[in-house]
């Protein structure tokens, strides 16, 4: 009896075993690739040994097409991929989970599979110590991405060629470049953040209370602008900040040449909305929040993005309710940013809801920081440091005829050359009676100094609820 006990207790034990290694990675230990091939990004996906969820083995895609049969725990695979947008998915009871990424030549990726089940990029510094302890996986067709980077053509598509016009390459060397084969080159990163529909006149982009965002496309001209009704973009791209207070900001927030809504909300944190269409015709991705909502200023963030640190990659500036102003570094990639969620203070402080705005008020190469603020004036703080660290004086204050601007409410900022003189001009939001009222100050003075002599409110219906 006894034995018979003892011999099942064995068998139990050995189906726990197999059950066990049935749902982990038995491949070689992880190595890291040293030589990607030339012209190529390498993607490392990984599945931690100790993820919770570790029961479900979902099938993982590239471009939809099916790579790893059985996503396991503790197993990786490396992706060899050419330059550009690729989507991972993982499909799970009928549920796909995707990320989309852009891949750049030379770089290394790393993207967790973890908890709750979908895919994460993570920086690198995360991403190279979980790898770690994890092995190789079984690919479902290994060496496939060589054999379809071998075969595929060269040829650019309209939007590609559009891409490299708008960057400034001649048509002859972009037929050049088509006969030879070469790769389509990252497009250099110049979107026309104040033009919304590419027709050389500038527009109005402004947030709301309520979320929404709305385009006031410019119908009369650069000199005397007139702006017609909101175009909302929640009913043309469903683009919308569910927690109210949207602030929006125009940029490329990926570095692939194609405009980005950021936005602030409410509650003190930072939303992206990515393009992945052209510029002309945005088709933005669901709202996503930053660091899923742990990147957080408290209340009413107002964002704006540079390169703080002068590493390369683009950092996040965002002001809140308090009139002060955080920078969170990009600890991430250029084209797919990550954010680190403590934030570094920068000193710089208006009266309350800070809204800043980058630019290079002086002309000395460093950038600046203009805000808006609850007391209705706008602040200038000179950028004194170095390009590494920079450094801001005492907030000068922006005058009008020698006179300090200060508007009866909240002010929003947007820094630019509206006439297309080199010089730097200005925009400022303010809430009026039924109506935003919006103000052009054209610089009178020069690009080291910039003077203003007229507050000149821009003819259009802008709605109450908005700000700039
Ligand atoms: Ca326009
Ligand atoms: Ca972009
Ligand atoms: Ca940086
Ligand atoms: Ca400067």
């Amino acid at each position: 009896m006894q034995r018979i006990k003892k011999r099942l207790l064995n068998i139990a034990l050995l189906f726990i075993v197999a059950l066990l290694f049935a749902n982990c990675a038995m491949g070689p230990a992880y190595q890291r690739v040293d030589n990607i091939p030339a012209g190529m990004g390498v993607v490392y996906i990984y599945r931690p040994a100790k993820f919770v969820g570790g029961g479900n083995s979902p099938e993982l895609r590239v471009n939809g097409v099916p790579k790893i049969n059985r996503f396991i725990n503790g197993g990786y695979y490396p992706f060899f991929l050419k330059p550009g947008e690729v989507e991972f998915s993982i499909e799970l009871g009928g549920r796909v989970m995707p990320i989309t990424l852009y891949i750049e030549a030379g770089q290394t990726y790393y993207i967790r599979h973890g908890m709750p089940i979908r895919l994460t990029l993570v920086s690198p510094k995360i991403g190279e110590k979980e790898i770690a302890d994890c092995r190789l996986l079984e690919g479902r067709q290994p060496a496939l991405e060589e054999k379809m980077n071998k075969t595929e053509t060269s040829a650019f598509t309209p939007e590609e060629i559009l891409l490299l016009k708008r960057s400034g390459v001649p048509y002859e060397k972009i037929l050049e470049m088509q006969k030879k084969g070469e790769r389509m080159p990252m497009p250099v990163s110049k979107i026309n953040p104040f033009d919304w529909n590419e027709d050389g006149k500038k527009d109005i982009i402004t947030g709301s209370n309520s979320g929404k965002v709305y385009v006031y496309i410019n119908k009369g001209t650069n000199q005397e602008p007139e702006f017609d009704t909101a175009l909302e973009m929640l009913e043309i791209h469903n683009v919308k900040v569910e927690d109210g207070e949207s602030a929006p900001y125009i940029v490329d927030w990926n570095e692939d040449g194609k405009k980005d809504i950021l936005a602030g909300s409410a509650p003190g944190e930072v939303s992206i909305f990515i393009n992945r269409g052209t510029n002309l015709h945005p088709i933005f991705e669901k709202e996503l929040k930053l660091n899923e909502g742990d990147l957080d200023v408290g209340d009413y963030a107002s964002p704006a993005m540079v390169d703080w640190d002068g590493n390369g990659l683009k950092d996040l500036v965002v002001g809140n309710k308090n009139g002060k102003v955080f920078v969170f570094l990009n600890i991430g990639y250029k084209h797919n940013p990550l954010f680190s969620s403590d934030e570094i203070k920068t000193g710089i402080k208006v009266d309350g809801r800070a809204t800043p705005f980058i630019v290079d008020w002086n002309n000395d190469g460093k950038f600046d920081v203009v805000s808006g603020s609850s007391d209705g004036k706008v602040y200038v703080f000179i950028n004194e440091g170095d390009s590494k660290t920079p450094k801001f004086s005492k907030p000068q204050t922006v005058q009008v005829n020698g006179k300090e601007l200060k508007l009866p409410n909240s002010t929003s900022v947007i820094a630019l050359d509206w006439d297309d003189d080199g010089k730097t001009d200005l925009l400022v939001s303010n809430k009026e009676k039924n109506q935003l009222g919006i103000y052009l100050l054209i610089n009178t003075g020069t690009k080291e100094k910039p003077e203003f002599k007229e507050l000149k409110p821009l003819k259009g219906k802008f709605r109450d609820d908005a700000a700039l």
